[in-house]
């Protein structure tokens, strides 16, 4: 079962650390005109029972397939390479068997799928990085989206024999060792499309391939590194941190209406999402402002509410959440020594008909802890949500 290491892609560090990207492979895109991939960073193989691509690198094991060449690894780009094997024919002594040893059918052996991202659609001319050590395995098939062009078939290398080679030289009758830089890759349009590889000859050693729009470009040692897809981290919730399960949220500000009993107002403290009470006039101390809702036919069922308010320094305020005039939930906030952190009161088994009014009151206080003018400063009442949970 050793052999089942060689199927593993190498997985790159930078993806595999983050716990948000779980399910992040080593993902390609291009950039200003170039696709740089490791061959070993493959995202799939397929057609593989009877040759099968292998990552060779420093942490390989051993292996019993039939093979004519050392590893290679030393000078690889990234340290690794891909050799597909068992290699049955390395020299033209050893019989040529069609579909086994060597196939001119290209995407029929040892598939090879590499997800790329191009936002320039064109002609990309393609360049395969690779080790060749005899005369049978210097030839690999390119292709895209399952399809393989007459293009990119027949990649072959002649020269740099024993050393780590750039090609984009095409096998044709009159050249078997191709003429240099033919190989190409048309890109239809804007989006991903898959750049594939498949094997035409055993034994064949490929590091890397580049896929460049500059015809004139000739890669050089390992040239350039891999164009990963290299997303900006994902926008995280600054606000009501621990609602993750939940049917509604009923936002202070947006759905709650001010109600114009006459009473001390709410007024909408913008930056920190809540309605809050002006403390400042001594008229709106110590009495209770008004919020309502009201439950819409889409939303009658059995609840668990979870009123949302937020601690201050100066006061512990305390929050009254009636239905229809009826008191659910009476709750007063902890003591704290951070202003805003959100504080979470539960209703159980709360029963919404259509029509029903929630009416949220909060009342500014003070601990008298807080100094302010010659008197102590007071708590805002201050919530940002009623959340509701329907009950199965
Ligand atoms: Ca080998
Ligand atoms: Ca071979
Ligand atoms: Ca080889
Ligand atoms: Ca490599």
């Amino acid at each position: 079962m050793k052999s089942k290491l060689f199927n593993l892609p190498i997985v790159i560090a930078s993806f595999a650390a983050s716990a948000t990207n779980i399910n992040a492979g080593p993902f390609y895109h291009e950039d200003s005109g170039f696709v740089v991939i490791e061959a070993e960073n493959f995202s799939a193989q397929h057609l593989d029972d009877k040759r099968r691509w292998l990552v060779f690198s420093k942490n390989t094991a051993t292996h019993n397939f039939a093979d004519a060449d050392q590893a290679h690894y030393h000078d690889a780009s990234n340290g690794a390479y891909i050799e597909v094997l068992p290699d049955t024919r390395s020299n033209h002594h050893e019989p040529l068997v069609r579909n086994d040893n060597f196939t001119n059918n290209a995407g029929t052996m040892a598939v090879l799928s590499y997800p790329v991202y191009f936002e320039t659609p064109g002609r990309y001319y393609a360049w395969a990085r690779a080790y060749s050590t005899g005369s049978e395995d210097n030839g690999v098939h390119l292709g895209i989206n399952g399809q393989w062009p007459a293009s990119s078939q027949r990649l072959q290398l002649c020269e740099g024999k024993h050393a780590w080679t750039w090609s984009s030289a095409q096998r044709v009758n009159t050249n078997h060792c191709g003429t240099p830089n033919t190989i190409y890759i048309d890109i239809p349009h804007k989006g991903v499309h898959t750049i594939m590889v498949s094997m035409r000859e055993d034994g064949f050693e490929l590091d890397k391939l580049l896929l460049t729009k500059d015809k004139s470009y000739i890669p050089a040692d390992k040239d350039k590194s891999e164009t990963f897809n290299n997303p900006k981290p994902l926008q995280e919730k600054t606000q009501l941190f621990k609602i993750s399960d939940y049917s509604r949220i009923l936002h202070a500000i947006d759905d709650f209406t001010i109600e114009n009993t006459g009473e001390i107002p709410y007024y909408q403290h913008k930056a920190e999402n809540a309605l809050a009470i002006n403390a400042v006039k001594t008229a709106y101390r110590n009495k209770f402002a008004h919020a309502e809702y009201n439950v819409q036919a889409k939303e009658v069922g059995n609840y668990t509410l979870k009123l949302v308010t937020l601690t201050e320094i100066d006061g512990e305020s305390t929050y009254i959440v009636s239905i229809n005039n009826k008191e659910i939930g009476r709750f007063t906030n902890p003591e704290t020594t951070t202003d805003y952190q959100e504080i979470y009161f539960n209703m159980q088994d709360v029963e919404l008909t259509k029509g029903d009014i929630i009416r949220v009151s909060s009342k500014a206080v003070t601990n008298g802890k807080v100094p302010e003018n010659g008197g102590t400063a007071f708590a805002r009442g201050r919530w940002r949500a009623l959340v509701l949970s329907k009950n199965d």
